[in-house]
């Protein structure tokens, strides 16, 4: 379309003309929409091109942070969408195959400290092994501040696979982290060692403390048995922890994370879907299991009313596949009534997700575009 007018003369004119452009090509150009089963009304669209962005969370105002799996930078993006060019925080990563920059998190009182938290793989140098570690900052015009150690994990097997990485807060303010086997599958049911464990920790100044109430006296491990938890969320209505469960060439997992349970992983692993396994103590199966695998990731609970239909759903992506998997509880909030695809057209939904105060569903992918975050975005009709 050619708009030749002469613009001294007729600024308003060519005002009203874009106007009605503007109304005309609307609908043409809008984009697909996609419905449910149950009548829910959505858009998928791109928010912004983003670089491998292995965990994301919101503010209550909107506000994006995010990490970068590769660079070990953290992005800060406002709540009108605009990305801040410099990163919030640079940690010096080891990324190669699945080291790297890991989950996010918000301290339970950011609104008044400003505290960001990361899970990232530290370099190693000459003397010492590449480490995971817990991270917090503090965020001050949208600059990390005061970085302090938490929390580290040497990587003593040298493995490049199998870190964990989730970090997450309760409602309580006790903070889960993730540790993965580490590639030496006798390590999660040994509990002496801190690997294939989800821990418990309680925050005390600058340190992270054992809870008197943890279910091992003296001890962070919460829950054992476990490959390489991903993520874990909590669910708004029992407060308990649902994590996906990276297996092995069988069983990816989602598992209800409960104080003291053994998830079933160990040397000679045999496949057992949501069986029983006999003779194993404190066994406690998933709620959902998938052979094939696939590498289930980010998870979270559809905490919002703009969806009636969805909330307290649970939510999370598969990196195989590039599936967004809708999951229905049950009343008791320990089976899954369904777990269904949301149709996402061609988009893959492949690492973290977080769930927008507006109700949209954001979700980072990787693939031949490099990576970006995408969003389901509800429409109200
Ligand atoms: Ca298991
Ligand atoms: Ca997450």
């Amino acid at each position: 379309m050619m708009l030749t007018m002469n613009p001294i003369i007729q600024p308003v004119k060519f005002l009203i003309a874009l106007l009605l452009i503007t109304l005309l090509v609307s609908p043409t150009v809008a984009q697909e929409t996609f419905t449910t089963d149950e009548g829910v009304i959505y858009r998928v669209e791109k928010f912004m091109d983003a670089n491998f962005p292995v965990g994301m969370i919101f503010t209550d105002a909107g506000e994006l942070f995010y990490n970068e799996k590769a660079t070990g930078n953290v992005r800060y993006v406002d709540a009108e969408g605009n990305r801040q060019l410099e990163p919030v925080i640079t940690l010096p990563t080891d990324a190669l195959q699945e080291r790297g920059m890991q989950s996010i998190a918000l301290d339970p009182n950011f609104n008044e400290n400003g505290y960001v938290w990361v899970f990232h793989t530290a370099e190693g140098t000459t003397r010492e092994f590449a480490s995971n570690k817990v991270i917090r900052f503090r965020v001050e015009d949208g600059i990390g501040v005061d970085p302090v150690e938490m929390w580290s994990v040497p990587i003593d097997t040298g493995n490049l696979l199998h870190n964990g990485g989730g970090l997450t807060f309760d409602a309580n303010g006790f903070v889960y982290i993730g540790i993965g086997d580490y590639g030496d599958a006798a390590r999660p049911q040994d509990l002496e060692v801190p690997h294939g464990k989800i821990h418990r920790f309680a925050v005390e100044n600058d340190a992270l403390i054992i809870p008197e109430d943890n279910p091992i006296e003296g001890s962070s491990i919460f829950a054992y048995g476990l490959r390489n938890p991903f993520d874990y969320a909590f669910d708004p209505i029992s407060e308990r922890a649902f994590a996906t469960e990276n297996g092995d060439n069988c069983d990816d997992e989602v598992n209800i994370i409960l104080g003291g349970f053994n998830y079933g992983y160990r040397e000679g692993y045999e496949c057992a879907g949501t069986d029983r396994i006999v003779g194993l103590t404190q066994y406690l199966p998933p709620i959902l299991s998938y052979t094939p695998t696939i590498a289930p990731a980010g998870v979270a609970f559809y905490n919002n009313a703009t969806v009636p239909q969805w909330e307290n759903d649970l939510f999370f992506c598969s990196w195989n596949d590039g599936i967004l998997h809708h999951v229905r509880l049950t009343s008791g909030r320990n089976r899954v009534e369904f777990d269904t695809p949301i149709d996402l057209g061609d988009v893959m939904c492949r690492i973290d997700l977080a769930i927008h105060p507006d109700g949209s569903i954001y979700f980072g992918t990787v693939g031949g575009d490099g990576g970006a975050i995408y969003r389901v975005v509800p429409i109200n009709d």
